[in-house]
């Protein structure tokens, strides 16, 4: 039973059984990263998240891999931790997350080059969409183009990876987890319950068939599992995750799809007006949440971390900046209502948002915000509160 991080509320023990989840972690971790004997394999998650269970103990150790086990962080004490590992123990595949990768991209690339990584092979991500300038740096300075970059994508509840590429196999493109593992059918749902067939086109990211590594129930709530998984799209599995179809078929994860705010009767998605602020030279990161307004509905307001901190650059001004990039990219429909610069922002152990607890703060209600003390930073909570712009 493995709890999930509850980014979106009451947190679900995601029950899975001996026999499906073993058999799924070990093929698709064989197949993903490529393994072969006298490999080494490393995957720096926390080994409390779901990834840390399926993909540095039973899939490598189904397969009598050699997995490299690590507790510390990316930038202790100097931010070329990564790179020395990897130096020091020959690994060949390495697996991360975009939040790792962007946090050292940061720093100046001679940490990364001044290692030798000429053994590894294959390099993944996994927990979040990656964006395109991400994956470029990872390839470019990790993988030194040489390493197919296998964007994963699955769920606590799926047990084990259910998109990527195949190294060696399939093609890859930034920013794309591009096809299902062999055994595994997507489909793509409107909100009207109709399957969208074809390419190129975007909605509800389903599963046709059930897999070995499913998650059997949440414990001791059965019903609270159907409601969750299989009654939006009655006959199938729905991830709760939105996706787009490209012209050949390649598949890209655009976020969870209640991450949606309704300004003025238009849907906007968080992540396209995330990645639009995260494109200003200024910013290091951001995080938009929505809160109830009179006349539109609802607000946008923007969470935003700067690059440099303490810079005395005129805040009011980078304010107009980004709500420029943002009218000049999405519309100015999604111009931001409130800015407010922070210093992090609050963050599960996997590097995802918990944006209820934004969601909260922006909407001036301080009381309950559930439990925060898995977060990476519960500290961060209590800054963002007293900094709060009514
Ligand atoms: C493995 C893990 C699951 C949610 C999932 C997505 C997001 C995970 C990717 C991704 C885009 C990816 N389990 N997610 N991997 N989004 N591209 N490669 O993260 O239960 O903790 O989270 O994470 O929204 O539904 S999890």
């Amino acid at each position: 039973i493995l709890y999930t991080s509850g980014s979106t509320g009451k947190p679900k023990g995601m029950l899975h059984t001996c026999a499906g989840y073993m058999v799924y972690t070990a093929y698709t971790f064989k197949n993903v990263f490529n393994y072969k004997e006298n490999d080494i394999y490393w995957c720096t998650a926390d080994i409390g998240w779901i990834t840390g269970h399926s993909y540095i103990l039973y899939g490598p150790l189904l397969n009598g891999a050699t997995t490299v086990i690590f507790e510390g962080i990316p930038t202790y004490p100097e931010p070329d931790r990564f790179w020395e590992v990897i130096e020091k123990h020959k690994v060949t595949q390495f697996y991360t997350a975009p939040t790792a990768i962007r946090s050292l991209a940061k720093e100046s690339s001679e940490w990364v080059d001044k290692h030798d990584l000429s053994t590894l092979k294959v390099i993944g991500s996994v927990g979040e969409p990656i964006n395109e300038e991400a994956w470029h740096w990872f390839n470019d300075h990790v993988g030194k183009k040489k390493c197919p970059v296998v964007d994963t994508w699955w769920q606590t509840e799926t047990g084990g990876i259910m998109i990527s590429p195949l190294p060696f196999v399939t093609p890859t493109k930034p920013t794309y987890a591009t096809l299902p593992l062999p055994g595994i059918q997507p489909v793509l749902m409107d909100d009207k319950r109709n399957e969208i067939m074809g390419n190129q086109v975007t909605g509800n990211l389903c599963i046709r068939f059930p897999w070995p590594g499913i998650a059997r129930t949440i414990w001791g709530d059965h019903q609270r599992y159907k409601e969750t998984y299989f009654t939006a799209f009655p006959g199938k599995y729905f991830t709760g995750d939105g996706a787009l179809r490209d012209e050949v078929g390649y598949y890209r994860i655009t976020g969870r799809v209640d991450d949606v705010i309704i300004v003025s009767g238009h849907n906007l998605g968080t992540a396209p007006i995330e990645d639009s602020i995260n494109e200003h030279p200024a910013v290091a990161e951001s995080a938009i949440v929505g809160y109830p307004h009179d006349i539109k509905g609802n607000a946008l307001y923007g969470f935003v971390i700067l690059k440099e901190t303490g810079e005395s650059r005129q805040k009011e001004n980078l304010k107009k900046e980004i709500n420029q990039l943002i009218s000049e990219q999405i519309g100015p429909i999604a111009k931001l209502d409130k800015i407010q610069f922070v210093s992090g922002l609050p963050k599960t152990r996997s590097g995802k948002i918990m944006r209820r607890i934004l969601r909260k703060i922006a909407e001036g209600d301080f009381s309950n915000f559930g439990d925060i003390t898995t977060l990476l930073n519960p500290e961060i909570v209590e800054e963002i509160k007293n900094e709060r712009i009514d």
